[in-house]
């Protein structure tokens, strides 16, 4: 019975390591990502452009999904009435923003949203496989202050949520 302590304990360390080594690879950061693996071979795309993001600045942060193949996804799902959904959080938690999609609701969304509408059925029949969904949105944010954030951007697709997860350093 003595014998098991240092073993279980033994374990315990080795297993907090592991978690500790598991938690810092998600964590580091990567600023030069602009491509995030989304399910089934499909990815999200940060059009960041070139030159450094600055604090105190209007951007429009645009994200496109494509399938395997690098077309645009033709199976984007409103998320909550919106085509996605954005959080900015700076690393010492320090910031968090969420943000939805700038400019009108793409047309689909709304014939979709007044049920009276005459072509409401054939709408949501066609939006089963085609969807008529851009496979791009966009999200105006202005960082407050500088510093190292990640920025998580939600989308919805054939019922299911996606995540593409991105670092941005900003600066001064
Ligand atoms: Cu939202």
């Amino acid at each position: 019975m003595d014998a098991m302590i240092p073993l279980a304990e033994e374990k315990t360390r080795a297993r907090a390591e592991f978690w500790r080594e598991a938690v810092m690879a998600i964590d580091k950061a990567d600023y030069n990502r602009i491509v995030a693996p989304l399910g089934s071979g499909c990815k999200m795309i940060w059009e960041r452009g070139r030159g450094a993001l600055r604090a105190r600045r209007p951007y429009l942060f645009r994200f496109r999904v494509e399938d395997a193949g690098g077309q645009p996804v033709r199976d984007m799902q409103l998320y909550m009435g919106m085509l996605g959904h954005v959080a900015f959080v700076r690393a010492d938690r320090a910031v968090f923003a969420h943000v939805h999609p700038s400019g009108p609701a793409p047309m689909a969304a709304l014939a979709l949203a007044q049920p009276e509408n005459p072509h409401a059925a054939h709408m949501t029949r066609s939006m089963a496989g085609d969807s008529s969904l851009p496979a791009e949105v966009s999200f105006p944010y202005g960082f407050p202050r500088p510093g190292a954030y990640r920025i998580y951007v939600q989308v919805k697709r054939g019922g299911e949520i996606e995540t593409g997860v991105f670092d941005a350093r900003v600066e001064n």
